[in-house]
């Protein structure tokens, strides 16, 4: 019912709807139509009541809701069911849990205004500032051989890096899972999936993006390594836009490869914007550090790496590091 009398006062933001025609319309009363006006108030709509006129709306909101973005958004499936939460422990993992109930369907959208325990890589902390960030978790259930997974999170890394680029920034792909912007982590992507032998139940694509957080949002732990588009752009930018125009990138690629299980151009995207390509780069496996030179991502979406020997060997994931090439440059 709020998103049906926002839809009214949205088509008519030029005039005054009265409460009457609301609620003749929707076949609710006056007191009703009342009740669902300030819970839109509350949520950060403006909208002027004014007695004998009724209501206009005024501004809306930067939310994630689905009813702010289903105007703008051009997609067929990817996200056009939107679990929202104002906040929660983390959305890869409320995403797990929708993930294995029959009625969810393929492309639903977690999103949170705020993650309490949002998590990246073993087990490693994200952290979100509550309205100026982007947390969302896309359920996919891709009828894909299982070794394909790892190329579902180039496809986010491309997706994400050219929706940052409309933003007028240069995003690279620090590989396999960070997009970063003048050397700084602008976006983390955590893709979890879940399966039997050769089949894939799901596949979960976790995207955090630090939109308008400013330097006072990041904590000291990682302030000298996160950024955001605020902070790079001296603008804030619209979320909304930001995630309509990402999801349907997101949805041209992914289709692209379920048709042909290559993910030419997403890695394409990858490669050309690859921070460690070219670059020497620190290999770490268990306590193990290696130094060697990027030189490929091959069409599986692995790393391909040359040692000081000239051997080569592919990393299909893990944990590279450019600490010292920050520090050299
Ligand atoms: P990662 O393990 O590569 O990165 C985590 C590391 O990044 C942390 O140890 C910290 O040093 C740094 N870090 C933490 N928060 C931020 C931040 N906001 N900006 C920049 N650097 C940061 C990356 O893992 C994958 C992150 C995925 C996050 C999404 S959000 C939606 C979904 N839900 C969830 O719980 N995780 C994913």
């Amino acid at each position: 019912m709020k998103g049906k009398i926002l839809d009214i006062l949205k088509s008519n933001s030029d005039d005054f709807v009265s409460g009457q025609s609301i609620s003749r319309n929707l076949g609710v009363t006056r007191a009703a139509v009342w009740k669902y006006i300030n819970k839109l108030k509350e949520e950060g709509y403006l909208i002027e009541s004014v007695s004998k006129k009724g209501y206009r709306l005024k501004s809306c909101p930067d939310l994630l809701t689905y009813d702010e973005i289903k105007d703008i958004l051009n997609t067929r499936y990817i996200g056009r069911h939107i679990v929202y939460y104002d906040s929660i422990g983390s959305t890869n993992d409320e995403a797990k849990k929708l993930a294995i109930e029959d009625s969810c369907v393929d492309g639903t959208v977690v999103i949170a205004e705020e993650q309490t325990s949002g998590r990246g890589r073993f087990d490693r902390k994200w952290a979100s500032a509550k309205y100026k960030c982007i947390n969302m978790s896309i359920i996919l259930k891709p009828n894909i051989e299982a070794y394909n997974v790892a190329l579902i999170s180039s496809i986010a890394a491309a997706a994400v890096g050219m929706a940052i680029d409309e933003c007028g920034m240069k995003a690279k792909v620090k590989w396999p899972n960070d997009i970063v912007v003048n050397w700084r982590k602008v976006c983390g992507i955590l893709a979890e999936a879940s399966g039997e032998m050769n089949r894939l139940n799901y596949v979960i694509v976790g995207i955090g993006i630090n939109v308008n957080q400013e330097s006072k949002d990041f904590s000291e732990e990682i302030l000298d390594k996160a950024t955001s588009i605020k902070i790079e752009k001296d603008k804030c930018v619209s979320r909304k836009m930001l995630l309509c125009s990402l999801l349907d990138k997101f949805e041209k690629l992914y289709d692209e490869f379920l048709k042909s299980e290559n993910a030419e151009r997403s890695l394409k995207y990858c490669k050309e914007n690859s921070i460690l390509i070219g670059r020497k780069i620190e290999v770490i496996r268990k306590n193990q550090i290696t130094v060697a030179k990027a030189v490929d991502i091959d069409e599986m979406g692995a790393l391909v790496v040359e040692n000081e020997n000239g051997v080569r060997e592919r990393l299909i994931s893990g944990e590279v590091s450019l600490h010292r090439v920050y520090h050299a440059n």
